[in-house]
């Protein structure tokens, strides 16, 4: 943060001003408060190799680079870099290495980060292997000497576990390995990773910073410059970058992700604490409960509990099935992060590409991403639609056979 009172950014000093601010400022030429959807190919040079900084829209385009420039500050890094996908932000990322390298990935993620490195990077030769990264022991044994990246999410997708960012980073620099966190579900409002120690954050924009739903995108932040010309380069070279209309998008989203987040936290913590208290439900995963195994790194880690739920039901995966599709409020569907409330059953929807894997996830699980409605309104949606379920049958006691 400069301390220097003649530039502009000396006032950034919270996040709620940078989520307004960074990165952006009025159009040069007209005054436009906005930054413009610059919706262009190309862009006229003044001779032959002699350019504004702007060549050619999958190299650069200024709503993009004010998208990234606004992102990297948020998450308290130096260098941002924007994709058209949460998916082609972490391809984008793992195509650094090549035969021979390992991923050391943690063994509860977004389905299709699975499907991306079993099923599309492992033929390129890179090796991935599996741990619950919460557990520091395990990651300490899963690196490998050609160990080159820890990969993790925290809150994990779906079952929320959490990692300690600072303690892995520790264990990742001593290795000579870097630390990507993907931080989608907590977002950066919640939670930074590179100010932990992580070198690498990793979101899906289509979630928390886009946070209404209209938008798929990708981000990559990071503060080491080589590695950074290292990620541009790809970037371009293989050109799965956004559309300037969909960059737009996320910065105005980006704008209220504070206000978004706390009222997503406030719903969640009450919905979560009703939810413990209902029969039908058999555990409930939120870590703003003091029964979440990690409650205490949640507090340390993270500036609230998160917008996202996830309980299990006791009638297993029939009674999943009919909560999710008994809610109204709530709308079945993929995704999270949106101002509207979403359901689904990871073990059939999000998850489905983990389903033969060690990775398979619980069918009687049911994911909520709660929005930003009002919360009596979404408990009660909840209620009636577990009030529709049959009475869990519980197993005949079985006779006592006489002699
Ligand atoms: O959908 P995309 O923008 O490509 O982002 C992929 C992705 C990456 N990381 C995490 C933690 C995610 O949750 C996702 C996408 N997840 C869903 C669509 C979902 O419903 O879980």
């Amino acid at each position: 943060m400069s301390s220097n009172p003649s530039d502009p950014n000396h006032l950034l000093h919270h996040f709620e001003t940078l989520a307004v601010h960074a990165g952006v400022s009025p159009d040069p030429t007209t005054g436009a408060i906005m930054t413009p959807i610059f919706q262009n190919s190309t862009y006229a040079q003044r001779a032959v190799g002699e350019h504004t900084g702007y060549e050619y829209s999958r190299t650069d385009n200024p709503t993009r680079t004010a998208l990234q420039n606004s992102a990297a500050a948020l998450e308290g890094g130096r260098y941002g870099l924007a994709f058209a996908s949460g998916m082609a932000a972490t391809d984008t990322l793992v195509r650094r290495l090549g035969p021979g390298d390992h991923v050391l990935s943690g063994n509860d993620v977004y389905g299709g980060t699975y499907r991306l490195f079993d099923k599309v990077l492992a033929k390129n030769g890179v090796e991935f292997s599996y741990v619950d990264t919460s557990d520091l022991e395990q990651v300490e044994a899963g690196l490998r000497p050609n160990t080159r990246m820890v990969w993790l999410e925290t809150p994990t997708n779906p079952m929320l576990r959490l990692t300690d960012i600072a303690a892995v980073a520790q264990l990742t620099q001593a290795h000579g390995a870097l630390l990507a966190v993907d931080n989608t579900f907590a977002s950066p409002a919640l939670q930074r990773p590179l100010l932990l120690g992580a070198d690498v954050v990793v979101h899906s924009a289509t979630k928390y910073l886009g946070g209404h739903s209209d938008v798929v995108g990708g981000l990559v932040i990071v503060n080491d410059q080589a590695l950074y010309e290292d990620l541009k380069f790809l970037q371009n070279a293989a050109g799965a970058v956004p559309g300037p209309m969909d960059c737009f998008l996320t910065l105005r989203g980006i704008k209220t992700l504070p206000l978004r987040m706390q009222a997503h936290c406030a719903n969640a913590q009450r919905l979560a604490e009703f939810l413990s208290q209902h029969s039908a439900v058999s555990q409930v995963i939120y870590p703003g409960l003091e029964s979440h195994p990690q409650y205490e790194l949640a507090k340390r880690q993270m500036a609230g509990g998160g917008g996202i739920i996830s309980f299990i039901m006791e009638g297993g995966e029939a009674a999943a099935s009919s909560v999710a599709a008994n809610t109204q409020l709530f709308t079945l569907a993929e995704s999270l992060g949106g101002v509207e409330s979403l359901i689904e059953v990871p073990a059939v929807m999000t998850h489905a590409s983990v389903a033969d894997s060690s990775l398979a996830v619980d069918p009687g699980l049911v994911r909520v991403s709660v929005g930003i409605e009002n919360c009596a309104d979404l408990e009660a949606d909840l209620s009636q639609a577990l009030a529709q379920l049959a009475p869990v049958s519980k197993p005949a006691a079985v006779e006592a056979v006489g002699a």
